[in-house]
């Protein structure tokens, strides 16, 4: 069986933004990437473009909403997903993993996805979830409703790379929005397609299925940098593209992760040397001892240049044991998720900075530098067979 098929991978796009964006996104790559669009808005199911195959799509909702859209709803959306789960969990045959994307802020990408990723991992699904949040100026009921879908889908997700509009289009005053527009795709296009390239275009080294499984099954928060370059001195001047990259904030958000996937992108021009710079410059950036998995993927798109593609992670590794404790020194009790359990697959989130789902607004039941908040497989280190 081909590495691709085995990955098993599906692309999956929620609400009209992401759907947008899956269309750029296989206009990249092709059409034998999978895809699936969902959206409660039946005008995102465009007619095909001449000589391409029409996206597949799959409207949610349509009794409830009548290919209207959520109008911004978050329950709507959340409604819409549940009303149509069976039509989606129908498409997923074959699927091991699914790389999820959405744009959030509106009803149906912050509604529908958290409520899709929540049924995905019931089912026993992998999930990489690519949520894109509304820039600023949109203003805060928006922001609000996409940091609520953060919080939930972030219970669920396996691997979890959220975006921010305002970083993705940072760039000098001087920048036509045109500009900026193709930068800021061509960041995304460069995320959601690393996979299937590293798959399915693989160069001199070549990444597996199962080692981009066990990465992506543990990876939890997850950061993004893209860079490339061109001419005689493009392997190191790549990299240091890469170090100033927006996204990673100038370094710092690789300098923290516990795993590193690195996808190094070229024509047939590529020489074992730029390899080895590359990885080499690499090392200075990342932390000592973190797991790195790469491959190079050659093809004629690139000829004449490298583009590097980096995803950081916070991967849970090494989970310390638990000390003795007896139940009456815990102060503070999280109540009850309510939530289906687990039993299928343990997350890789590490509930960092960005919150602990629906507790973020709860301190941490921390005792002796145990959380206790973390279920008792993940904080054991327990891997349990899926
Ligand atoms: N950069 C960019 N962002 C977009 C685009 N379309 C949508 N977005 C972002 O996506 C967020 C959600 O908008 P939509 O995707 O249209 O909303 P939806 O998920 O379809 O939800 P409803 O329309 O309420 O059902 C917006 O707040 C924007 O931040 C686009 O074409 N380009
Ligand atoms: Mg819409």
């Amino acid at each position: 069986m081909s590495e691709s098929k085995k990955a098993g991978l599906l692309l999956l796009g929620v609400g009209g933004g992401a759907c947008r964006l899956i269309r750029e996104t296989r206009k990249a790559f092709g059409e034998t990437m999978r895809t699936l669009c969902v959206d409660t808005d039946s005008a995102t199911d465009l007619p095909a473009e001449e000589g391409s195959a029409p996206l597949p799509f799959l409207l949610l909702g349509g009794s409830r909403l009548a290919g209207h859209g959520a109008g911004g709803d978050f329950n709507e959306g959340r409604q819409a997903a549940r009303d149509d789960w069976e039509n989606i969990l129908n498409r997923t045959q074959d699927t091991r993993t699914v790389m999820v994307v959405s744009c959030l802020g509106g009803g149906t990408g912050s509604g529908a996805t958290s409520e899709i990723v929540k049924k995905l991992h019931e089912n026993g699904l992998t999930t990489f979830c690519l949520l894109v949040k509304p820039f600023s100026f949109e203003g805060s009921p928006r922001i609000e409703t996409a940091e609520r879908a953060v919080s939930l889908i972030e219970e669920n997700a396996d691997s979890l790379l959220v975006i921010d509009q305002d970083t993705l289009f940072a760039a000098n005053d001087e920048t036509l929005l045109a500009d900026a527009q193709a930068a800021a795709s061509e960041q995304l296009v460069a995320a959601l397609t690393l996979f299937w390239r590293m798959l399915f275009s693989p160069g001199f080294i070549r990444l597996d299925a199962e080692r981009l499984h066990s990465l992506v099954i543990r990876g939890g928060k997850t950061c993004l940098g893209v860079a490339s370059a061109t001419g005689a001195d493009r392997a190191d001047a790549v990299v240091r593209r890469l170090a100033s990259c927006k996204l990673f904030r100038n370094g710092e958000k690789l300098k923290v992760c516990n795993a590193v996937l690195v996808g190094i992108l070229s024509g047939e021009d590529l020489r074992l040397a730029e390899i080895g710079r590359i990885m080499g410059a690499l090392d200075g950036l990342r932390k000592s001892g973190c797991r790195v998995e790469m491959g190079t993927v050659q093809d004629a798109a690139f000829d004449g240049k490298i583009e590097l593609v980096v995803m950081g992670f916070s991967y849970v590794t090494d989970v310390k044991a638990p000390p003795v404790f007896d139940g009456s020194q815990i102060q503070i009790l999280p109540k009850s998720t309510g939530g289906k359990a687990r039993v299928n697959k343990g997350s890789g989130l590490n509930f960092g900075p960005i919150g602990k789902g629906r507790f973020q607004k709860t301190e941490a039941t921390v005792f002796n530098g145990c959380d206790y908040d973390e279920p008792t497989y993940m904080r054991r280190g327990i891997t349990l067979e899926r």
